[in-house]
């Protein structure tokens, strides 16, 4: 490992932005030295950009610390400045949504239409009961009306809860019951991989009395958009077809103030234990922070750019890069419903011909994956409109940045790798395009107003050169404003470890180059990251284990060339099932199995029949030693083991 990161650091290209580039770049490098100057002078100016029916007077509060405040005698509606704010200032015509569809249909909506249809909806929501601070879960596919909803939503002052599509009933219902959400906003189903998943069903069973868990009792109504056309069973009272209500209510809605601190969303993510953590989000720092840092890091001049953010609305980018970022600035982008694959593997590089796409921003896993399949199918489009690209999930090693700035940006478009959390909100570290010289695998920077370091265990700075644990020093205004219900496992989970020095601890490893630019270097929990999804060891090992036929498990993060990491399970099968069943068909079923708990996404790349697992004295699985085994490595240290011979058993089961 620090061979590799020496090998890593030592990277000596530079790429100056093209001198054009730079003369029309948002983003100057005097923002640096105004921030420096003054932080919360500089983000009062920032969230001026916003409308506020009732200006602020007051910026940070930070006398409670970890509970931040951010312009808080301030009032705003977040909807109005994502869509009426556009409309009367004469931009209703723009296109705010250029929408593709998977199977080829598509839709252009306009800002006039997005803002009648998300006042109608508003309208159907209110008539529903729902109002200042009740839940509204949204499970939808990449549709505009996934857009209209969580705006729809923003616009009363109730807060959403968007579950990702590919998440199971049993994800879905835990997130649910969680938040006590009233009202579930669903459709019948979606295109996937070229052909309809049901998502309807998904919502039946999670609110149905499985396993005597008792029948889903805060949820009042669900409002299901047509989409797929597939059957779907239908509960009178309950459901309610968006198309019956919808279009026939009211256009006339008009938006009303909430202070600032009012919640927007609750975001689950996986923790280092088994249960997720619902983030939650509030508004005026939360939109400052996402429209400022969409348009400085993506370079956003919203009259001419056709921007396209690829991430779905179920992640943290898609809601501060696909909803309120780029909705916030006015911008035009495009929103596609499927995988990048399908019909074909030139879908995505075909969607950016057909729009002239300008910004494209994607996950470093998507990247190496069109790398495997070769240049020679982007190759057959035309990419010459794109003139940024922007990375955000996981680390992007040198060779797929190169790959990326040669192949899709032409040898010429700068590259923003974007370091941030669901917790921080919005982008924290990166290249400035236009102003800073981008070095292939560095995030770089923090962003102006943004104060981030790298500490030793003691929290002290460890200096150019070193390595250590990312932290931020400073509070910034679209930090998570705590966990849903847990304001205890905010504090443990996120300050605790720096409570003397007041620093948020991220989680993450880092090193600082000499020239100070910041280096990541994944997790330093139990916390893994597949195709920038992020999963808990912990919570597949409670899935694993909650199957008959697992005595034990232990999940860790290997290695993939595509995916970053990929779950890898080690697991002890019960004497009974060993007997009864092949070991291939025990894999086979335990990989279906955590599909099925938890989601497509956890589902393990690798299942390991093993006899024992490898703990320490006090019982701690050593997962290091298994993420040896797992990426064919030499293993470690064993000397901490209980039992020192447990690793070659496990060794040479494996092989
Ligand atoms: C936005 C998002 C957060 C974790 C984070 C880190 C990893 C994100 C990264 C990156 C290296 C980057 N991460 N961006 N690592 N370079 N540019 O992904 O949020 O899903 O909460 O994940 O992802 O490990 O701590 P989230």
């Amino acid at each position: 490992m620090s061979s590799q990161i020496d090998h890593l650091l030592s990277e000596s290209r530079r790429f100056a932005p093209p001198a054009q580039f730079a003369a029309d770049a948002v983003a100057t490098a005097d923002l640096y030295a105004q921030a420096a100057a003054d932080d919360t002078g500089f983000w009062a100016a920032q969230a001026r950009e916003l409308h506020w029916h009732t200006p602020f007077t007051q910026v940070l509060d930070w006398s409670n610390p970890p509970f931040a405040s951010w312009f808080a005698d301030g009032e705003l509606n977040v909807a109005y400045n994502c869509l009426d704010r556009h409309v009367e200032a004469g931009n209703g015509e723009r296109v705010a949504l250029l929408w593709e569809g998977e199977p080829g249909d598509s839709r252009h909506v306009t800002y006039a239409e997005l803002t009648d249809e998300v006042k109608r909806l508003a309208n159907v929501l209110q008539d529903l009961g729902i109002g200042e601070g009740d839940r509204v879960a949204i499970y939808m596919p990449m549709i505009p009306e996934a857009i209209a909803a969580m705006l729809a939503v923003a616009r009363l002052g109730a807060i959403h809860s968007v579950i990702f599509g590919g998440f199971s009933a049993d994800s879905l219902r835990s997130r649910i019951d969680d938040a006590g959400a009233k009202l579930v906003i669903t459709a019948d189903g979606g295109y996937r991989k070229g052909k309809v998943s049901a998502l309807k069903p998904a919502v039946d069973m999670a609110l149905s009395d499985r396993n005597g868990s008792g029948v889903q009792e805060s949820v009042e109504h669900v409002l299901v958009v047509r989409r797929g056309g597939n059957d779907v069973e239908w509960t009178e009272g309950r459901d309610i077809w968006w198309h019956d209500v919808v279009p026939q209510a009211s256009a006339e809605h008009e938006a009303r103030a909430f202070p600032a601190e009012t919640p927007l969303f609750i975001l689950y993510t996986s923790g280092t234990t088994g249960k997720p953590k619902g983030i939650m989000h509030t508004s005026g720092g939360y939109l400052t922070q996402a429209a400022f840092s969409n348009r400085v890091v993506h370079d956003l001049h919203p009259e001419t750019d056709v921007y396209w953010c690829t991430a779905d609305i179920g992640w943290i980018t898609g809601h501060s890069y696909v909803t309120y970022g780029p909705l916030a600035n006015g911008a035009t982008q495009v929103l596609y419903e499927g995988t990048p694959d399908t019909p074909h593997p030139g879908r995505w590089w075909e969607i950016v011909q057909k729009y002239g796409v300008t910004i494209l921003y994607t996950a470093p896993t998507a990247i190496r994956s069109f790398m495997k399949l070769g240049r020679a199918i982007p190759e057959q489009y035309d990419l010459s409109s794109l003139r940024l690209l922007g990375s955000v999930g996981e680390p992007i090693n040198p060779e797929a940045w190169m790959w990326y700035r040669k192949v899709i940006g032409g040898k010429v478009a700068p590259i923003v790798d974007t370091w941030w959390q669901t917790e921080t909100g919005a982008i924290m570290i990166s290249a400035l395009p236009g102003v800073t010289e981008t070095k292939p695998g560095s995030a770089q920077v923090p962003l102006p107003g943004v104060a981030v370091e790298v500490v030793d265990d003691d929290g002290v700075h460890v200096g150019n050169g070193n390595g250590g644990l990312l932290v931020i020093t400073r509070p910034w205004p679209s930090m998570l404003r705590g966990i849903w219900g847990d304001p205890e496992r905010y504090k443990e989970t996120y300050w605790d470890k720096f409570a003397a020095q007041g620093y948020y601890f991220a989680g993450d490893g880092a090193r600082l180059d000499e020239d100070g630019d910041v280096w990541l270097l994944g997790r330093v929990d139990d916390v893994m990251n597949v195709s920038g999804h992020r999963l808990s060891t912990t919570e597949i090992e409670s899935a694993l284990v909650a199957n008959e036929a697992v005595a034990e498990a232990a999940v860790v993060g290997a290695s993939d060339e595509t995916t970053g990491q990929a779950v890898a399970a080690f697991v002890i099968i019960k004497q009974s099932y060993l007997a009864a069943h092949s070991p291939d068909g025990l894999a086979q079923s335990l990989r279906a199995w955590v599909g099925e708990q938890i989601g497509p996404i956890a589902r393990p790349r690798d299942v390991y029949i093993v006899e024992e697992l490898p703990k320490t004295r006090s019982g701690k699985i050593m997962r290091r030693l298994l993420r040896d085994v797992a990426e064919g490595r030499e293993v470690g240290d064993t000397t901490t083991l209980a039992d020192t011979a447990v690793m070659s058993v496990i060794s040479a089961q494996v092989r």
